[in-house]
């Protein structure tokens, strides 16, 4: 990103690694909403000129000084938050709260992935031995953000309990495999693409129901009315269609986590005269990302066969296409840039 909104290749020199760092040759980095999210900020929320690009897979090609444990031909994975290390959140291992840093990663506050080479702390690397890069680029964050999500959810994902997933696109598609993986709840995925929701399927959806003016009284006759209805609402999405979608099918008692970044919003009024617009009990969340150990579990489950990224892969001189097929909704799976 040279200027606001500005995503163009430029030539850069090649980063080395300082102490701590290694410098990897980048075999894969996904293309996410985000991006399109930190692209349109406004100006000053990002450092510009930055290199964008926080889900990341590579080689390692040097190690800085002080670096123990890899060497020039590992293959790994990028954790990609960088909190501050000390505060409370970080010492327990939860840098997706640092409550000193607010956004601090790879390809969002230094230069990150979407280039043949970027340099980052070799605390954050993870090996995946000779898993394919395409493949785990996308662990990183499609995969890591709703696994998180489903870890905060753990307690009402029981079996025979519903999760409803709404929005099979990039992280969307890994949500419901992680759900198939680790846990016996029906999941319902609602898509408005019938290609999106025939993905959800073969990946282990139970019921599928196409976004639209029935899908509520639809998901209802899967889920039950009220006051039960779904235990888990999963929105990859965030629009308001969606988050009044996801609000009307949760169940008294049930958890709402909004992990879509789409602008839309969810009025919290208890009922007090005017009915509520969400029903008692039931908790909202707004997982942000996830956890370095969580990103370890999850690159177990692609290792075991269980977790697979349905990838459209670019080169890296179509990142730009790229990105706009993300935004104009053409991306089905994941888009990954491949330098
Ligand atoms: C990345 C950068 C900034 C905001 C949000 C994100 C998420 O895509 C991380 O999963
Ligand atoms: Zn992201
Ligand atoms: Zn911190």
């Amino acid at each position: 990103m040279t200027s606001p909104g500005v995503l163009e290749q430029v030539d850069v020199p090649t980063p080395e690694a300082g102490p701590g760092e290694v410098l990897l040759r980048v075999g894969a980095v996904g293309a996410c909403h985000s991006d399109l999210h930190v692209l349109d900020a406004p100006e000053g929320m990002f450092p510009i000129p930055i290199t964008l690009g926080h889900e990341i897979a590579g080689t390692v090609d040097t190690v800085g000084p002080a670096v123990d444990g890899w060497s020039p031909g590992n293959r790994a994975a990028v954790y990609g938050i960088i909190g501050c290390g000390h505060c409370r959140a970080c010492l327990r291992g939860h840098e997706n709260q640092c409550k000193l840093v607010p956004l601090g990663g790879i390809g969002i506050s230094r230069d990150g992935g979407l280039a043949e080479y970027v340099v980052v702390p070799a605390s954050r690397l993870l090996n995946v031995g000779d898993m394919d890069l395409t493949q785990a680029a996308p662990l990183t964050d499609a995969g890591l953000t709703p696994y998180h999500a489903i870890e905060l959810a753990r307690e009402k994902l029981r079996p025979g309990t519903t999760c409803v997933v709404i929005g099979i696109g990039g992280l969307g598609h890994m949500a419901v495999q992680i759900l198939v993986a680790t846990t016996a709840v029906r999941i319902v995925a609602v898509d408005t693409s019938v290609a999106a929701l025939d993905l959800a399927s073969r990946m282990g959806a139970h019921d599928v129901v196409q976004a639209g003016p029935e899908a509520v009284d639809k998901i209802r006759a899967i889920v039950g009315p009220p006051p039960d209805g779904a235990d888990v609402v999963l929105d990859v999405v965030g629009a308001q269609p969606t988050l009044d979608t996801a609000r009307q099918v949760v169940a008294t008692g049930g958890q709402l986590l909004l992990i879509g970044l789409a602008g839309g919003t969810l009025p919290v009024r208890p009922v007090a005269g005017e009915p509520p617009t969400i029903p008692l009990e039931t908790s909202v969340q707004v997982p942000f990302w996830g956890t370095q150990a969580e990103l370890q579990e999850v690159i177990a489950l692609a290792k075991g066969g269980q977790l697979h990224a349905d990838v459209q892969t670019f080169p890296l001189e179509q990142a730009p296409e790229a990105y706009e097929a993300l935004r104009r909704g053409e991306i089905h799976g994941r888009a990954v840039i491949v330098p």
